[in-house]
């Protein structure tokens, strides 16, 4: 896992967008954002049963994958948005980029391979997309069932109750 602010040229997503201002991994905590290596399932397991995440599925982003949609989804999935739940990733194979705003609003990209796991809170906004590679294998754990709607930001999203109580939650 590598993290550090995006440098907000506008070329392509999947390119590594590394302005080269690491961060830390006790700042991405402060945003509420839970970071973990796994190499083995049995940690993962044991993560899932002391935070109660019960269920699991399996998700390739890839063209093969997802033949025509693939474009489309990795388009959708860059769309800034928050989930009213956590979103819970497991890399099984491949790499991706989860971006996450910071408390300024600026972007904080985290480099996701093999083995790492990653939690976002509820309410926080951020985006997905896979690299030049195009191809993330990747487990998704939910507690119940998955409340995965994105909310697309904007001022009536800015309003939700869980985005609400995720700024509150932040400290100053
Ligand atoms: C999501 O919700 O953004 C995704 O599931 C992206 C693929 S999982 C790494
Ligand atoms: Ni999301």
């Amino acid at each position: 896992m590598k993290v550090y602010e995006y440098d907000n040229s506008t070329s392509d997503q999947r390119e590594d967008h590394d302005s080269g201002v690491v961060v830390s991994e006790t700042a991405l905590n402060q945003i509420g954002v839970l970071a973990h290596h796994f190499d083995s399932v049995d940690d993962v397991n044991a993560l899932a049963a002391e935070r109660g995440y019960k269920n699991r599925d399996e998700i390739t982003v890839s063209p093969s994958a997802l033949g025509e949609l693939y474009e489309e989804k990795v388009k959708n999935f860059f769309h800034e948005h928050l989930h009213e739940d956590e979103e819970i990733r497991y890399i099984l194979d491949g790499e991706g980029f989860f971006d996450v705003r910071s408390k300024d609003d600026r972007w904080v990209r985290i480099r996701l391979s093999k083995g790492d796991l990653i939690i976002l809170p509820a309410g926080i906004y951020h985006r997905f997309t896979t690299d030049k590679n195009n191809y993330v294998k990747a487990m998704r754990l939910f507690r119940e069932e998955p409340k995965w709607t994105p909310l697309n930001r904007g001022p009536q999203v800015d309003e939700n109750a869980y985005r609400k109580a995720y700024v509150e939650s932040l400290p100053i």
